[in-house]
């Protein structure tokens, strides 16, 4: 089996919990792994034709050697109030019980509460034995929501952690972003302009998932009338899949966080690649091929991005990539790579760049189908596309935080409950002016300016008040 570099996923709240019990039930049947982690006979790269060697998966990037040939995922849960542990407990067996970490009483939709937790130092110390078990640690991939106090700040705490302990390797994150037709608590537009701004410091490259977006997909495209969580969590696991296919399979481009940094990052704070994936089909297909156009157009739409994006805005690019997944040799991707790079001329307004960068489009081949989850809503016997480009229009999802964030900040509306935790009350507009920063630094670039610091000058232009 080909050796490679390793990676560990760290679940924190009871989104990313959720998300991770999802995305690894998944990876478990990529990989041909029972629910326990043993070897089944047969796995996805070996039907329904072209059966692909399994050196071409790399197993150990995302799973290590455990207790009697079992597979274990490279990965560790924490929830600081125990319910969401459990689920993953009583429904992935696959975990050893030292990767499931939880506490009492969670933190109350109060970033506050999360950040200043005094779980920390067994988390980091359990991230360590991780991070001892792999030969080759390229990096860390924190998933979490938001929305909630765990997510946001205990992830926030941990994501400072990791970038203090391990200033070398790739931190990426999954960030949840909540939308107001799911959302409880008043306090997710504080936690979530709070933990954005931890990203923005302490993540290479960060991959939103607005909830918004993702209940979209699932009524127009899979036929959902009323999507449940796990509905969102399964298509979010199907296209988290797609980003990493080339690092856990194989593939010619994005090997690795770090090449996934590079292609698509030129400044370090402009790291929110927008994804779109195609197909989004519901189950009752019986399509096992589609063609290249349809899925290039697909992807293309706004409706298969997992943010939302306003189209009447003009967005520019600072890099494209797409990622074919399906059957085919490795040598097929060069003529893949040109039809891409001919076809999209054809959305040439769709694919503007920055003025400034050169036209960084690249296209690469995974050779990995994804498979279906058990009764999954979504249909996956076919290849499918990968968009992730780094464009201007993400800045829409900003300004849609600081739009829910700005009328409670000015009421001071529950401020007191985050001061009462330890926080200081300039933490507020240090992060709210830094997304005021981003933004700006956004629309500079879809300007064709070059990118600035950020400056107050902006606040009244977002209604966002003092
Ligand atoms: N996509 C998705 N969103 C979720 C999931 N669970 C919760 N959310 C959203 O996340 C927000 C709440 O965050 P949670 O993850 O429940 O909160 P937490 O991190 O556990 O924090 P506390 O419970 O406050 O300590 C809400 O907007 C929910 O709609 C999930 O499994 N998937
Ligand atoms: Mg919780």
């Amino acid at each position: 089996m080909a050796s490679s570099q390793s990676l560990i996923f760290i679940h924190v709240g009871q989104g990313g919990v959720q998300f991770g019990s999802a995305f690894w039930e998944l990876l478990s049947l990529e990989h041909g792994l029972t629910k326990d982690g043993k070897f089944q006979r047969r796995n996805v790269f070996s039907e329904p034709s072209g059966p692909l060697a399994s050196s071409n998966l790399k197993l150990n990037t995302f799973f290590m050697e455990g207790p009697q040939g079992r597979q274990v995922p490279r990965a560790l849960f924490l929830d600081l109030d125990p319910t969401s542990i459990e689920g993953v407990r009583n429904k992935n067996q696959i975990f050893n019980s030292n990767q499931l970490m939880s506490w009492k009483e969670d933190a109350s939709s109060n970033y506050a509460r999360g950040y200043y937790s005094q779980n920390v130092e067994a988390t980091m110390s359990r991230i360590q034995d991780l991070a001892e078990a792999s030969d080759k640690l390229e990096g860390f991939v924190l998933c979490r929501s938001l929305g909630g106090g765990t997510g946001s700040g205990f992830g926030s705490l941990i994501l400072k952690n990791l970038a203090e302990a391990y200033p070398k390797l790739t931190k990426v994150t999954v960030d949840i972003v909540p939308s107001t037709s799911f959302s409880t608590t008043a306090t997710e537009a504080y936690n979530t302009v709070l933990a954005t701004h931890s990203s923005i410091e302490n993540a290479d490259v960060t991959f939103l998932f607005e909830n918004e977006a993702l209940l979209d997909q699932c009524r127009q495209n899979l036929g959902l009338k009323e999507p449940k969580i796990n509905n969102l969590n399964n298509l979010m696991a199907q296209i988290m899949s797609a980003v990493t296919s080339c690092i856990h399979i194989d593939g010619n481009i994005n090997r690795s966080l770090g090449e996934i940094k590079s292609n698509l990052v030129p400044y370090s704070r402009l790291h929110f690649p927008i994804l779109s994936f195609a197909p989004i089909l519901p189950p009752e297909n019986t399509q096992t091929w589609r063609n290249f156009d349809t899925l290039l157009m697909e992807v293309l739409n706004d409706g298969n991005q997992v943010v939302k994006t306003d189209p009447l805005t003009s967005e520019r690019n600072m890099a494209i990539n797409f990622m074919y997944r399906g059957q085919m040799t490795l040598a097929d991707a060069n003529s893949i790579d040109a039809a891409l790079v001919e076809n999209s001329k054809m959305y040439s307004n769709k694919l503007k760049f920055v003025d400034w960068v050169p036209k960084d489009l690249k296209a690469g081949v995974c050779p990995g189908r994804s498979t279906p989850l058990p009764k999954g809503e979504i249909y996956t016997r076919t290849n499918a596309l990968l968009l992730m480009k780094n464009t201007t229009a993400v800045s829409a999802s900003f300004t849609k935080m600081l739009h829910r964030f700005g009328p409670l900040y000015a009421r001071k509306s529950f401020v007191h409950w985050y001061l009462q935790e330890g926080m200081e009350e300039s933490e507020f507009s240090e992060a709210k002016n830094d997304l005021i920063g981003l933004i700006r630094e956004y629309h500079e670039c879809a300007k064709g300016t070059n990118v600035s610091r950020p400056s107050s000058k902006i606040l009244s232009e977002f209604k966002v008040k003092h």
